[in-house]
């Protein structure tokens, strides 16, 4: 697991290589760019119930089979364990949010979950869509320039954005 520091100090000893100053000045400008990644990092983190019970309904209401009987979110066992993936997902996002590298989620999350999702005959493009709701949601809450210092925070945002599609091409 790897976050943006040690992600460059890993590469950079693979090579026998100094820090170059272009990878010293992008991780300066990352440090001061810090409260910005907190910032989004904490209001996601902070409204994580919402992003995934809205996202599962807008799921469930453009694919209603879900939840009909004989549906892969039927019964509150599979609804809970639909829920519960999408929470499991939306965690490791923040996570690799905060650390600015999305190593933790590749390996901790999206590493065979496709296989995971194959074995279990779960549909993974509707975890795909379910995932794609929730990055809406969630650059929606972290974007929002209300109550907060003002900053433009696109390059961040489409960081994040990213982290979102990346779990959605790993499942769908
Ligand atoms: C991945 N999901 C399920 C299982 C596992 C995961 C390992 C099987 C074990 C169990 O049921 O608990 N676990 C999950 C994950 C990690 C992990 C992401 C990462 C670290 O350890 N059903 C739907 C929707 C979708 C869904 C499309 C969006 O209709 C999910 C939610 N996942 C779903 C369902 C099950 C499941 C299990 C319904 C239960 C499947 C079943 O038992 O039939």
């Amino acid at each position: 697991m790897f976050d943006a520091f040690t992600k460059v100090v890993s590469q950079a000893d693979a090579r026998g290589e100094m820090l170059t100053s272009s990878q010293l000045d992008a991780l300066n400008s990352m440090v001061s760019e810090s409260n910005k990644r907190l910032d989004a990092v904490n209001r996601i983190t902070s409204n994580s119930s919402s992003i995934v019970s809205n996202a599962a309904r807008s799921l469930f209401a453009e694919q209603p089979q879900l939840i009909a009987p004989g549906g892969n979110a039927y019964t509150s066992r599979r609804m809970a364990a639909c829920l519960r993936d999408m929470e499991i997902i939306l965690r490791y996002v923040t996570y690799a949010a905060f650390a600015g590298d999305p190593s933790v989620l590749d390996d901790r999350c999206l590493n065979g979950l496709r296989e995971t999702y194959l074995a279990l005959g779960t549909p993974g493009a509707s975890v795909a869509v379910g995932v794609e709701k929730m990055k809406e949601a969630a650059i929606a809450i972290a974007n929002d320039s209300n109550n907060i210092t003002r900053g433009d925070c696109s390059s961040l945002m489409s960081e994040i954005a990213g982290y979102f599609d990346r779990a959605a091409s790993a499942v769908g």
